[in-house]
């Protein structure tokens, strides 16, 4: 009787793993192939090798890159290299990046950059929000951009309870922001099984210093987020519920759902259009490959766009993208795992 009980345990117990098994394959869209492309209009800027994970752009064409993260189980093309961030100026005939000198006391050895952020004060000075992974912990550094000098002035370090396993952030003061934690556990065996049992517990947090609080939960991996131009709507993409969720935003800094943009994507990163507000993602067309990274058989990115239009004004919570998306695979390269910012070089001609 003891082994016929046993026996019923072990094959509930497989049947369960197996289902969750399958589940997950299907949230990291592990059976998808995606034939490269190549892209004639795109080429490989030299001195980004070891990978960009986030890009944002300031409205006279300067753009910052956060450079060579350190990820854990994510591939790192220099596992011995710090991070950095990089300055490009997309007006240039043949933009290079160089890097930013980071004003000293700012603890540069272990600096782990990943998703950033702009905002520009009212008296035009520029700020960049960086969030940060020292000995892989979160915090988010703010930094005064000092174009004379191509520097960045470290003005603080933010932690908080709230803010444990932060992937992206979206500026909106100069001290204040909307985070994603991509995970609701940080020690590394406990997050992993998060992410196989399909948990829903990550989520958006307000910071300001004078409040911190979740304004938003349930999604099984939060991680890009970014706002609409004109600040009324907060985008958010989970990586593995391959949906953009769009929120409305309130004048206290609550969040209230609004729709969710149904991809077959993973998304990443989001860029918002500064004049069309159209969302461009920088996705992962199969999670499976970027999780056990092989070079024989490189995972591969792509990026999608919807059109303000459809991201607001359609009618069903959860209309599918597939008539407004222009997916298109990127040319495969070594640094193919890092492309995970689409952005938009589109500027004023008077810039
Ligand atoms: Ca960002
Ligand atoms: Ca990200």
């Amino acid at each position: 009787m003891g082994k016929l009980l046993a026996l019923a345990l072990a094959g509930i117990v497989a049947a369960l793993v197996g289902e969750r098994l399958v589940a997950f394959r299907n949230r990291m869209c592990a059976s998808r192939e995606l034939k490269p492309k190549r892209l004639p209009n795109c080429h490989l800027i030299k001195g980004i090798e070891v990978g960009s994970e986030d890009i944002d752009i300031l409205p006279n064409g300067l753009a910052f890159i956060s450079s060579g993260l350190k990820y854990p189980g994510m591939q790192s093309f220099a596992p011995d290299k710090r991070g950095e961030i990089l300055l490009m100026d997309l007006k240039e005939e043949n933009p290079r990046p160089v890097e930013l000198r980071i004003s000293r006391g700012f603890e540069l050895a272990s600096f782990n950059p990943h998703g950033i952020s702009l905002y520009v004060g009212e008296d035009d000075a520029v700020y960049l929000f960086v969030v940060n992974h020292p000995q892989y912990k979160s915090t988010v550094e703010l930094f005064k951009f000092v174009e004379d000098d191509n520097s960045l002035v470290h003005l603080k370090t933010i932690k908080h309870e709230l803010l444990p396993s932060v992937n992206d952030i979206v500026a909106v003061g100069p001290d204040s922001f909307f985070a994603t934690n991509d995970h609701y556990f940080t020690e590394t065996f406990l997050l992993y099984l998060e992410m196989f049992l399909g948990l829903t517990w990550t989520n958006v947090v307000y910071y300001s210093p004078k409040e911190v609080k979740e304004v938003a939960t349930g999604f099984y991996f939060a991680n890009g987020i970014n706002m609409s131009p004109d600040g009324r709507y907060v985008y958010v993409a989970d990586l593995l519920g391959q949906k953009i969720h769009v929120f409305e935003k309130h004048a206290n800094f609550t969040l209230t759902p609004l729709k969710e943009l149904q991809l077959d994507t993973l998304p990443d990163n989001l860029s918002v259009d500064p004049y069309t507000g159209d969302i461009w993602a920088g996705c992962h067309p199969n999670g499976m490959k970027l999780l056990l990274y092989d070079p024989g058989n490189l995972p591969g990115s792509e990026g999608v766009t919807s059109s303000l239009e459809t991201t607001l004004c359609r009618n069903g919570a959860a209309s599918p993208l597939n008539t407004d998306v222009n997916a298109s695979p990127f040319p495969e390269g070594k640094t193919d795992t890092s492309k995970q910012a689409v952005i938009l070089m589109k500027f004023k001609d008077n810039c």
